[in-house]
């Protein structure tokens, strides 16, 4: 069974969309089985985006990811990485398609609402990086529904 690691930005916390963005993936049929509400060490930023270190943008992404609490979690199912990015819509919310979380409720590419992991590799990666790759385990009834 695959899992990936999403996380709701800070400006996702602070404009209340927690409950909205975990409602979308509950709904589409995938399982949580990890989360947490965290603040984020410049330390842990810098680590989770380390393929962007040499952008220009790298100093800025860092200050906003360590601005104010993240909700991290690993959601688990049928192809969730790829999925999960198609929800959560194109990097910029200008680009992404209507419906996905980005366009529905981000404008700008700095502050575009949340995090989703991008291969099997990177998930992996993230999710030993941000739970040390522990997860819940426990059955859902419905499962065997989706
Ligand atoms: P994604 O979050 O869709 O995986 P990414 O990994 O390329 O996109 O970049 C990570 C984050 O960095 C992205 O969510 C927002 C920020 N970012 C990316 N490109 C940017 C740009 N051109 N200007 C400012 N911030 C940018
Ligand atoms: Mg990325």
């Amino acid at each position: 069974m695959e899992r990936t690691f999403l996380m709701v930005k800070p400006d996702g916390v602070q404009r209340g969309l927690i409950g909205e963005i975990v409602s979308r993936f509950e709904k589409k049929g995938f399982k949580l089985v990890n989360a947490k509400l965290m603040t984020v060490s410049r330390e842990l930023a810098e680590k989770h985006y380390e393929e962007l270190k040499d952008k220009p943008f790298f100093g800025e992404l860092v200050d906003f990811i360590t601005s104010s609490p993240v909700f991290a979690m690993i959601w688990e199912g049928d192809n969730v990485i790829s999925t999960a990015r198609t929800m959560m819509g194109k990097t910029n919310p200008a680009d992404a398609a209507p419906g996905t979380i980005r366009a529905d409720y981000a404008v700008s590419v700095g502050m575009n609402i949340i995090h989703g992991s991008d291969s099997p590799e990177n998930a992996k990666r993230e999710i030993d990086l941000w739970f040390n790759g522990e997860t819940i385990v426990y059955d859902k009834a419905i499962s065997k529904w989706i």
